[in-house]
């Protein structure tokens, strides 16, 4: 078997989402995601020009050396752009293999641990009121993990928090660039005490709890807030801090028994290596789009699997649902998993262009066991969508200052 020709298809059907489709000279194709959010031409370029002519004419079934040829073949290893492209033409190889097996890609991977992957909603809202209510009907819909996001009082915007813009094409306007938004910590902290301490009082003591400060901490602070929040139990906080120094956690860790979950932005396992290995964390975040695909993250799981740490997949809007399979069919495999990030099935332009039957059910994803990934892509549909550029938003200081994403 060989691969014939590699498509790199562009659509936004209200986001934009990168997706590779590998088709081999006997007719079985692979699906990948290479979305990364921002940044989508980049990738798209890469795999355009520089993998795609490398691959043809290989057997797609040696995903093992593609991988490795792409990585260790390169001068330039990792970063973000080159692994997403490399994550996706790995995707599509374990959807090829699976097709080529007649089975789903978590039965290639070892087969089932569990019934279903647990899933975490999302609760966000302009006050603490509306972020509760959000959560207690996530509550009624079944699911056991919920996260809290509030806007903070004082702060003309907060991230992750619409308001009243009905997508984030909206709050770019017409002039496609990265919006500015201002940061207070001192804000923040006051905001975020009373949200937890109320959310407990709300929704009782059942209910998982889960928390993402977006890196905008520094770790001392994080250490304090980690602290702050042992009351109520959070299942885990999420990027207290930035760990370019991954020895910043290590201060976290000394000062709080909250659990820590980091990596959604990390590429490979080196990104990531002294967290888990030193045991600062309790969950790593990683996605199959942005680590090297079911490869690259299915290496980082094992090696978290041996310390301690709990897998937990990065699963915001901004990864096409042929991540999500590639993560459920992870999930259902993996002997450490955490808990998955789940945003909903998207709208219904991204459901007539992404096909899957995935079933969401009482807060829980049950796999599919079609052959491979299990995902179609109609491309007649995603061609009415063509790209649109668009930013994830900047952060300052109230003074001005730059700050962290
Ligand atoms: C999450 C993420 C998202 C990101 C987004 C950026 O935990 O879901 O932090 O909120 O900001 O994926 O591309
Ligand atoms: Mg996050």
């Amino acid at each position: 078997m060989k691969i014939k020709d590699i498509k790199i298809l562009v659509t936004c059907p209200g986001r934009n989402f990168v997706t590779v489709k590998v088709v081999t000279d006997e007719g079985i194709y692979g699906l990948g995601d290479a979305t990364l959010n921002g940044r989508e031409m980049a990738v798209a370029t890469c795999l355009e020009e520089h993998v795609a002519p490398c691959l043809i004419g290989r057997d797609p079934q040696n995903i093992e050396d593609i991988w490795q040829y792409l990585y260790k073949g390169v001068y330039w290893r990792r970063g973000p752009i080159g692994m997403a492209a490399i994550a996706a033409i790995d995707m599509a190889l374990w959807d090829i293999k699976g097709k080529i097996a007649g089975l789903p890609v978590y039965q290639l991977l070892g087969g089932r641990s569990r019934k279903a992957a647990t899933l975490y909603a999302h609760a966000n809202g302009e006050s603490i009121d509306e972020t509760l209510d959000n959560a207690a009907a996530l509550m009624e819909d079944g699911f056991k993990a919920i996260r809290l996001q509030s806007a903070i009082p004082g702060l003309p915007v907060t991230y992750g928090v619409l308001g009243d813009k009905k997508d984030y094409f909206e709050l770019q306007g017409n002039r496609p660039l990265p919006p500015e938004e201002e940061w207070s910590t001192k804000k923040y902290f006051n905001l975020v005490i009373e949200l937890f301490e109320r959310a407990r009082e709300r929704l009782g003591d059942d209910i998982h709890l889960l928390h993402d400060v977006h890196s905008r901490l520094t770790p001392i602070e994080a250490a304090r807030l980690g602290k702050l929040l042992e009351p109520y139990d959070l299942m885990f906080l999420e990027d207290a801090c930035i760990a370019e120094n991954q020895e910043s956690y290590k201060l976290v860790r000394n000062h709080t028994t909250t659990p820590l979950a980091i990596g959604e932005t990390y590429n490979s396992i080196w990104d990531c290596k002294e967290l888990i290995e030193n045991q600062w964390i309790d969950y790593i975040r990683t996605a199959a789009t942005h680590a090297g695909g079911i490869t690259g993250l299915r290496r980082i799981i094992d090696f978290a699997g041996i310390h301690d740490v709990k897998s937990a997949p990065h699963g915001a809007p901004d990864l096409s649902p042929i991540c999500f399979a590639a993560h459920i069919h992870l999930n259902i495999w993996a002997p450490n998993f955490g808990i998955q990030e789940y945003v909903g099935p998207g709208n219904e332009e991204m459901q007539r262009i992404f096909k899957h039957n995935i079933k969401v059910e009482d807060g829980m994803a049950f796999v599919s066991d079609a052959p491979g990934l299990g995902v179609e892509f109609d491309e007649e549909a995603a061609a009415e969508f063509p790209y649109k550029r668009s930013y994830l938003p900047v952060s300052r200081l109230e003074d001005g200052t730059m700050w962290h994403w």
